[in-house]
């Protein structure tokens, strides 16, 4: 297969060029002999084949997206949590099962090779793998669009499990070849950092006392099925001449110009691994504004490149910022345009207010950022002038809007007052934003009830929703290829670019044919999962068991310790009766703690002290497994999700915003238990309340329960499950060697995510579960409607609502894509 290959027919002939192609990459590009070659260097080998194939696309899609007269998204993020590579790009391309046969003739197996890639963790959780699934749906649909982020080079940390405790290792991921990226040389810019301004007339110069250079790293995005293929553009942090201490070297300090050198690369040294506080740390504002700079500079040069000036970028340019952590673009762009472009401050604010938009994904206030305005002044002194002359601007045209009110200009105003003066990202977001979105319905409606409820008053047409999605490319037929051959059987091929052909399911519920492929394919699953978990942790788990799964970031308002509370209460029920005919059941958790969270690391440790007394214990014949499988990432969940009868979304209602595993879990035929909590109160919508587990306080009663002063001591004394599995707890039932470890969970910390208030109904929801699944033809039933109805959280469906209300963007055809002449 040389580089214009087309053909994906499995024909011997295709076969063997896909071979030879193997073969030349590994001797030429890696210089390796075949019969001395790892799986390591058979999956790099592949990867240049298939890479070459998307390249071709690539630069043709660029040079089309040039010529056409359409805007482009450019998605700013500081985590793109991609997943590994290569078999999502050999589908893109179509050439999966030609690779395997060509493996297959070379006596290697395709998943070994597979598995060998290795997992950046460039992400903390949702809100990164999110960006991963818009950028595959983006190229999917043919949006023009490029993903800006950082390179890190210690991505989300390696978590080890030692005597229950979680272990951070650092995440070495570019130790590993990873060739997938093309390193562009020419794409370097300056970022500036510190040093003073002064007024030279009516311009202001601003005189940086620091200098260090972003390099692009590019990824292809191709996009499945089409030859639209996008880029993630990935900054890394070199020392600048300017800074590779000329001065120190001129002194002949060799030493200390190295250090310099090292201070400058930190900016894209390590991945903040905190998955929901905001974490003031002046490195982390370093590293937003890296990345603000280095894509708004490349952004304009890109522009007048294509368009011969500056003057028109709000037609072509949309910037979305997913979250407020890419805030920093927006007095960038200012900066750029006054100072460097020479625009007037209006015209610069007119083109701002009319290029930016920006994403919430979270209400809660220990997750909003605001910088003090000290530091930002000592950082970006001019970037600190503008947000200023922002804020003047704005509270202006508050002031004639609602004259007299100051307490609203107080609320709003970007710099809060109260102690240290400091600025709030979110509010200048929404400021300078054409549009302000949330992630789903429920979380959309209390953003403007809440947080933005001043916003909403003021600009009443900004705020909307999109509803997550995920990619039914990866979390189909990547992850589950045992399903994606199912519903090629029953509802044709289509379902993978357009989900919601997935209802036609609703046709065959009923039929046994289905539910025996539905639950055999399942049970396929679970039997790969539990083979898994035997190898690694040597734990023995029955797939005939529920596999009940909660699997995301540990903390306390997921409320992992509420499903723990109730595995130590099923427990102490199976104990009391244990001759009864109990539902053998298998807890399975992952995730990752915060290293600095002091509370849900505890968790981890007792999810661990449960499940070492509980595995152990022969009373109860191995009716209850509880695992915790450890460094939770993209690949794990891709073997984990597929494996789920039970998906646990059991937040307290008001504090998920959407999340999307519930999402996936459900495409994968798992029924959820769940709070009206996120994207679950969409999800029951769509697949009705027969085929899901609803339990908890609604956002109303938990506010109500707040307002009147809340106290788990309430629930604790009323309820005898629910006393005996905490008292076990606090006793050192499940830590006898160390009875206070516990001392400081559950009840002593308040109880803030009132786990408390719904333990009766999260227990009566899980013996519905269990009695439910007795019935596995009902069951099946069940998952099959799920199935069916998830058509809606496609994330190509989400990105099309952003290119139509948000972005104002139509997609490419077909023939806007063929347009220019092909390279080869
Ligand atoms: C998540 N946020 C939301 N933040 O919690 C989840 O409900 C939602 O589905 C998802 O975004 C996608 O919209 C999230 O993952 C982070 O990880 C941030 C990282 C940087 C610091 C603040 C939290």
């Amino acid at each position: 297969m040389g580089s214009y290959q087309t053909d994906t027919h499995l024909s011997p002939e295709n076969i063997q060029n896909v071979k030879n192609a193997i073969l030349h990459k590994l001797v030429f590009a890696l210089g390796v002999e075949p019969r001395e070659a790892s799986r390591r260097n058979w999956l790099n080998a592949a990867l240049r084949v298939v890479r070459d194939l998307s390249t071709e696309s690539w630069l043709q899609t660029r040079r089309n997206q040039a010529a056409n007269t359409s805007r482009r998204v450019y998605y700013l993020s500081m985590e793109f949590l991609m997943g590994r590579t290569f078999s999502n790009a050999m589908i893109a391309e179509g050439v999966y099962e030609l690779i395997k046969a060509a493996f297959d003739e070379l006596g290697q197996n395709l998943e070994n090779i597979i598995n060998e890639e290795g997992d950046p963790g460039l992400g903390n959780g949702g809100l990164g793998r999110l960006a991963a699934c818009y950028m595959d749906s983006l190229a999917a649909m043919k949006i023009p669009a490029i993903g800006y982020g950082i390179r890190y080079e210690y991505g989300m940390f390696r978590q080890e499990i030692k005597n229950g405790e979680q272990i951070e290792l650092p995440d070495d991921w570019l130790e590993q070849t990873f060739v997938w990226p093309y390193v562009r040389s020419s794409k370097r810019f300056p970022i500036r950092f510190g040093g003073r301004t002064w007024q030279e007339g009516k311009k202001t110069v601003w005189q940086p006392d620091e200098e260090i250079v972003a390099q692009a790293h590019d990824q292809l995005i191709p996009g499945f099925e089409t030859t639209a293929t996008n880029s993630l553009r990935l900054w890394s942090a070199h020392a600048g001449e300017k800074v590779f201490g000329l001065a120190d070297f001129n002194r002949g300090d060799y030493f200390a110009a190295m250090m310099q050198q090292n201070t400058s690369e930190n900016v894209s040294r390590v991945l903040y691994p905190d998955d929901s506080t905001y974490n003031g740390r002046e490195l982390r504002l370093r590293q937003e504004y890296f990345l603000c700079s280095a894509s708004v500079q490349d952004i304009i040069r890109r522009h007048e490149q294509e368009s011969g000036s500056c003057l028109n970028l709000a037609d072509k340019v949309a910037i979305h910022l997913n979250d407020t952590h890419p805030t920093l673009a927006i007095p960038e762009l200012m900066r750029i345009l006054i100072d460097e472009k020479g625009y007037s401050w209006e015209q610069a604010w007119n083109t701002t207010r009319k290029t930016f938009f920006y994403t919430n994904h979270t209400l809660m206030s220990e997750a909003l950022e605001t910088w003090p305005v000290e530091m930002v002044a000592r950082v970006l002194p001019r970037h600190l002038q503008i947000i200023f002359e922002i804020n003047d601007w704005f509270l202006q045209e508050v002031r004639e809007k609602f004259p007299g009110d100051e307490e609203l200009i107080k609320r709003v105003s970007l710099i809060d007052e109260h102690g240290d003066r400091r600025i709030r990202m979110a509010w200048l977001a929404v400021v300078a934003s054409g549009k302000v979105n949330g992630v789903a319905k429920i979380h959309s409606d209390l953003m403007v009830e809440s947080i933005f409820a001043d916003f909403a008053k003021i600009y009443p047409d900004r705020f909307t929703n999109v509803t997550n999605g995920v990619t039914p490319r990866r979390w189909i037929q990547i992850a589950n290829p045992g399903l994606a051959v199912i519903l090629d059987k029953y509802i044709g091929k289509k379902w993978r670019t357009e989900l919601t052909e997935l209802s036609k399911l609703n046709e065959f519920v009923d039929d046994k044919d289905l539910q025996a492929a539905i639950s055999a394919v399942k049970i396929e699953n679970k039997r790969k999962l539990a083979a898994y978990v035997e190898q690694t942790q040597g734990i023995k788990l029955d797939p005939e068991a529920i596999f009940d799964v909660q699997i995301k970031r540990i903390h306390k308002y997921k409320r992992q310790q509420l499903n723990v509370l109730h595995i130590i209460a099923h427990y102490n029920r199976i104990l009391k009766n244990s001759e009864a005919d109990w539902q053998p059941r298998v807890f399975i958790f992952a995730g990752k703690a915060a290293s600095a969270y002091y509370a849900a690391k505890k968790v981890i440790r007792l999810i661990n002290d449960v499940a070492k007394v509980i595995n152990s214990d022969e009373r109860i014949r191995g009716l209850i497994k509880v695992v915790f499988i450890p460094n939770y990432s993209v690949s794990l969940a891709q073997l984990i999700i597929p494996a789920a009868d039970v998906s646990e979304q059991i937040s307290l209602a008001g504090t998920e915003a959407s999340g999307t595993s519930n999402m996936k879990f459900a495409l994968n035929g798992a029924l959820t238990i769940g709070t009206l909590d996120g994207a679950n109160v969409e999800i029951l919508d769509r697949v009705g309340n027969d085929n899901i587990f609803i339990f908890g306080n609604t956002v109303e009663q938990v506010e109500a329960l707040r307002r009147n002063g809340y106290s788990p001591y309430h629930y604790f004394e009323n309820d005898a499950e629910l006393n005996e599995a905490i008292s076990q707890i606090l006793s050192g039932k499940f830590s006898p060697e160390d009875p206070y470890r516990y001392q400081d969970l559950i009840l002593n910390s308040g109880d803030y995510y009132q786990a408390c208030a719904d333990f009766r109904s999260y227990v009566d929801a899980q013996e519905k579960v269990a009695t439910y699944f007795r019935d596995k033809q009902a069951w099946t039933r069940s998952a099959i409607i799920n199935i069916a109805n998830m058509g809606y959280f496609s994330s190509d469906r989400s990105v099309l609502d952003y290119a139509r209300d948000i972005w104002k963007i139509e997609p490419m055809s077909e023939k806007q894509l063929d347009e220019q002449p092909k390279i080869a």
